[in-house]
């Protein structure tokens, strides 16, 4: 009995340690928003959390590209609600655009959910925040995804030494920071919201970022109508991502199949990569003065996603994902 019993242990043992080698590690992730001007960042923010909790994904902090007065308190409600209510939330308090949800949105969720944050001034200012966690993280080791405007990341490269690194902002995104992936763009050329409406901020970072960048382009998520599904649930209640949704796809014609995923296909090629789902498209984001964009096919470092699955894929994928509700049980830190 006894060397079966050995190699039966032997037996499970190794496939314990198969498992443990095929379990890709977390991807550790900041998420940068503009939560607010669209409804898109709250599909984004709950995938986010979908993916957090099924191991795949380890989230760094939410923060704001934004600077109106419930930006901080709207991170909150979404974080509060998936269990994460200690997530870092960063907010810019310099100079940035201020524009809240025109569906008014943003108060309905303030007023009816939980969140321990409810002023901005309660949180840091964004790029004190990213220096702080890239300061803090393995090399080479985290991912960015933008889904709004690039100001942060233009005045994080612009940062100076400090009490968390004595790198500057470009070699501490350098040396930290894996890949960042952006919804930005319109390819191969065209005008999109993210970029032009911080044309500065955007011309720094297209210009200086030290890495490798992969654009999600307007092209891709303007075919990925999503949030049927999430409101007719009638087995999701009480949800900020499905009063969202509820409350915004009637007020616009547009949206009547459902609202274009921009946001959540950036966030979902940040985690699990590209391949899945698209091809990339090697070359250079060019950025014109009036804000507009093309590419440089002849340039590097630059990738933008081309269509691979089928869209009604996607689309059926990100459905799914953003009806992710919170795991039962007690707060998770990250
Ligand atoms: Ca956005």
């Amino acid at each position: 009995m006894k060397p079966l019993f050995l190699s039966l242990l032997l037996v499970l043992a190794g496939s314990y340690y198969s498992l443990a080698q095929q379990a890709p590690k977390p991807v550790p992730i900041i998420f940068d928003t503009d939560i607010g001007p669209d409804y898109d960042d709250v599909g984004a923010i709950a995938l986010l959390h979908a993916l957090a909790d099924s191991g795949e994904a380890r989230i760094l902090a939410t923060i704001a590209s934004n600077k109106y007065a419930r930006v901080g308190a709207v991170l909150s409600v979404f974080n509060t609600w998936f269990k994460r209510p200690g997530l870092p939330i960063g907010v810019p308090k310099r100079k940035a655009l201020d524009l809240p949800s025109w569906q008014k949105w943003d108060s309905v969720v303030t007023a009816n959910y939980p969140h321990v944050i409810s002023s901005n001034t309660e949180v840091p200012d964004a790029v004190a925040l990213y220096r702080k966690l890239l300061a803090a993280e393995p090399d080479n080791s985290v991912t960015i995804v933008t889904v709004g405007f690039f100001t942060n990341l233009a005045n994080l490269l612009q940062s100076a030494p400090d009490k968390y690194s004595p790198l500057s902002g470009r070699e501490l995104v350098k040396k930290k920071v894996k890949q960042l992936v952006s919804m930005a763009g319109h390819f191969p050329a065209g005008k999109e919201f993210n970029v032009d409406r911080d044309i500065p901020s955007s011309k720094t970072v297209v210009t200086q970022w030290p890495g490798t960048i992969i654009f999600s382009g307007f092209e891709i998520g303007v075919e990925v109508l999503t949030g049927l599904p999430l409101i007719g649930n009638e087995a999701i209640r009480n949800s900020p991502v499905k009063d969202v949704f509820a409350l915004s796809i009637p007020m616009s014609k547009q949206d009547k199949n459902g609202r274009m995923s921009w946001d959540e296909t950036a966030v979902l090629v940040a985690i699990r990569g590209w391949e899945p789902y698209y091809t990339l498209r090697s070359g250079r984001f060019v950025i014109n003065n009036d804000g507009s964009n093309s590419w440089d096919d002849a340039g590097t470092g630059h990738f933008y996603l081309v269509k691979k699955m089928p869209v009604a894929e996607v689309t059926a994928l990100i459905n799914q994902l953003i009806m992710h509700q919170p795991v039962q049980g007690k707060s998770r830190a990250k």
